[in-house]
C-alpha cells in the first residue's frame, strides 16, 4: 500500500489573518491622506451594495491598538495588512506624508511588541486618484516607476522590521474587474485595454521585487494571486480542452509571468490571434525575468468548473455576479470558443454562490508546487456569511469553524504531499467592508457592530470562531 504520512505543521508556521486598508481603516481623508480611486468610485450611485463605502469602515485607524490586543489574546502569529499608498504619498508621487509613515510604523511596532509578525501588502487596490487623473493609472507605463518609487519609500521605512511582503494583491482581480467586468474602478470593459494595463502591472510588480531584493536582502516578497483552480465538467475531450484553456487564460497568464518571468506560450498565442496581446517594449522581458518572487501568495476561496463553450456561446458581464447574498443569482461566464463556467454538482455554495471546496485548496497548493516549485504563503482564505448576533451578544458561527477547519485540514494534506507552505492567513480578523457586498457579508473572528444603514458603536465582539482559531494556533494545527 502506498501512503504519505502526515507530519506536524512546521514549528514556525505563520497562523495569521488578513485585511486591507480600504476595508478596515476608515479615516479616509484624515492626516494628509490623498484620495484613492476607491474613495471616488464608491460615490457613484449604484456601484456598491446599498452604496456602502469605506469612509469609516471599521475604524481600525483609530482602534488598531484594541484590534492588536484582540489578536494577541488569540495568540495570532501573523497579521497581514495593506498600506494605503495615499497615506504615504497623497498624490502618488512627490513629498512623503510623515503622518502616514507614522501610522504604519506604530502599527508595526504594536504588532511586534505583541509577538505578531507583520505581513505587509504594498498594493491592495487603492490607487491614488491623482495618478488615475494624471495618466489613467495602470494604462500608462509611467505607473511602473511611480509604483517603484512608492515601494522604495516603504522598504526604506519598514524594511528593518517587516520580513514578509506582498507586492500586488490579486492583480488578476483588480485588472479583470476594473478593465473587463467594469465593476471596479476605472469601470472599463475592453479586453485589449485590460491586457495592456495588466502588462504594466506585471512590469511594476517585477521592478518592485527587484528593488526589494536590493534594499531588503533578508526579506521575502511575492505577489498574492486569486487562485481558483479549474476543474473540467466531464471527461469529454472538448471539456478537457475548455479546462486547459481556462488554466492558461485564467491562471498561467499571470502565474507564469510572476514565477517564470515570461508569458505562457499557449495563452500568448490566443491573445495574439485575437489581437489582444499587449505591446511589449524592448527591455520588458529582462525586467520580468529580473523580478522573480521568493514565494507565491495565494488567496483561495473556491474552484471553478468549466465546459466547452461554442464560438457563438456566452460571455457574461457585470450582472453575472451575486452581490446581494441571494443564493442562486450568479450567472455563467466565459469566452466563446474557449470555455464557460458551469455549476459543480458535487459542491455546496455560500449565499454568494461561491463554491465550498476544501480539497480545492489542496489541489491549488499541489498544482503550484508542481508547476513552479516555490514556497507558498496562503494570504487569504475564509467564508463570507450572514452572522446573527444573539440577544446575549453571542455569535455562534459554527459554519465558519466548519469551513476553516476543513481548509486547515486540506493544507495539512498538501504539506504531506510535499507543498512548502509558510503560513495560513484567514480572511479576515475583524469583520470589514466587502468591496461590492457591503457590511452584511462577514468574514471575521471578531464581530464589528455596524451595518449598511448605521455605524452604530463599532464595538468588537468575539465570535465562537475566535476561540476555535485560538485553540488551533495553540496546538499548532493539531486540534482543529
Ligand atoms: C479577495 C480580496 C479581499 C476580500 C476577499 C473577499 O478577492 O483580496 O480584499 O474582499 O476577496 O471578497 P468579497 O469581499 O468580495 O467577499
Amino acid at each position: 500500500m502506498f501512503h504519505v504520512k502526515r507530519k506536524p505543521f512546521p514549528q514556525d508556521f505563520l497562523w495569521g489573518s488578513a485585511s486591507a486598508a480600504y476595508q478596515v481603516e476608515g479615516a479616509w481623508d484624515l492626516d494628509g491622506k490623498g484620495k484613492s480611486i476607491w474613495d471616488e468610485y464608491v460615490r457613484i450611485p449604484g456601484t456598491t451594495y446599498k452604496d456602502t463605502n469605506g469612509d469609516v469602515a471599521v475604524d481600525h485607524y483609530h482602534r488598531y491598538k484594541e484590534d492588536v490586543a484582540l489578536m494577541a489574546e488569540m495568540g495570532l502569529k501573523a497579521y497581514r495588512f495593506s498600506i494605503a499608498w495615499t497615506r504615504i504619498l497623497p498624490n502618488g508621487t512627490g513629498e512623503v506624508n510623515q503622518a502616514g509613515i507614522q501610522f504604519y510604523s506604530d502599527l508595526i511596532d504594536e504588532l511586534i511588541a505583541h509577538n505578531i509578525e507583520p505581513l505587509v501588502t504594498i498594493y491592495h487596490w487603492d490607487l491614488p486618484q491623482a495618478l488615475q487623473d494624471k495618466y489613467a493609472g495602470w494604462e500608462s507605463r509611467q505607473i511602473i516607476d511611480d509604483f517603484d518609487n512608492y515601494c522604495r519609500v516603504l522598504y526604506k521605512h519598514f524594511g528593518d522590521r517587516v520580513k514578509y511582503w506582498v507586492s500586488l494583491n490579486e492583480q488578476n482581480v483588480f485588472i479583470g474587474l476594473g478593465y473587463l467586468a467594469a465593476v471596479h474602478p476605472p469601470k472599463v470593459s475592453d479586453r485589449k485595454r485590460m491586457m495592456q494595463a495588466n502588462h504594466h502591472a506585471n512590469l511594476a510588480n517585477a521592478k518592485a521585487i527587484a528593488s526589494f531584493h536590493e534594499m531588503v536582502p533578508n526579506g521575502l516578497i511575492g505577489p498574492s494571486f486569486a487562485y481558483g483552480p479549474a476543474y473540467p465538467k466531464s471527461a469529454l475531450p472538448a471539456d478537457i480542452i475548455a479546462f486547459e484553456n481556462a488554466n492558461e487564460v485564467e491562471s498561467y497568464w499571470w502565474l507564469d509571468v510572476y514565477c517564470k518571468g515570461k508569458y505562457p506560450r499557449i495563452a500568448w498565442n490566443f491573445m495574439e490571434e485575437n489581437d489582444l496581446a499587449p505591446v511589449v517594449e524592448p527591455g520588458d522581458d529582462a525586467i520580468l525575468a529580473a523580478g522573480l518572487p521568493d514565494f507565491i501568495g495565494v488567496n483561495y476561496y473556491q474552484t471553478a468548473t468549466y465546459e466547452w463553450n461554442p464560438i457563438d456561446g456566452i460571455t457574461g458581464d457585470a450582472s453575472s455576479q451575486n452581490t446581494t447574498g441571494k443564493k442562486g443569482t450568479s450567472k455563467s461566464t466565459g469566452i466563446p470558443g474557449m470555455y464557460r463556467t458551469v455549476k459543480n454538482e458535487f459542491l455546496e455554495t455560500t449565499d454568494w454562490d461561491w463554491t465550498i471546496d476544501p480539497q480545492g485548496l489542496r489541489i491549488a497548493l499541489r498544482r503550484l508546487t508542481s508547476r513552479y516549485d516555490l514556497p507558498i504563503l496562503i494570504t487569504e482564505n475564509g467564508l463570507g456569511a450572514f452572522d446573527d448576533l444573539t440577544a446575549d451578544e453571542q455569535i455562534h458561527d459554527t459554519y465558519r469553524i466548519d469551513y476553516l477547519a476543513k481548509h486547515v485540514d486540506a493544507v495539512h494534506d498538501a504539506i504531506a504531499d510535499g507543498a512548502r507552505v509558510l503560513g495560513y492567513c484567514t480572511w479576515s480578523f475583524t469583520d470589514l467592508l466587502s468591496w461590492l457586498n457591503g457590511y452584511q457579508k462577514r468574514y471575521g473572528f471578531v464581530y464589528v457592530n455596524r451595518d449598511e444603514e448605521s455605524m452604530k458603536d463599532l464595538r468588537r465582539m468575539k465570535k465562537d470562531s475566535f476561540y476555535w482559531y485560538k485553540k488551533v494556533i495553540a496546538t499548532n494545527g493539531e486540534d482543529i
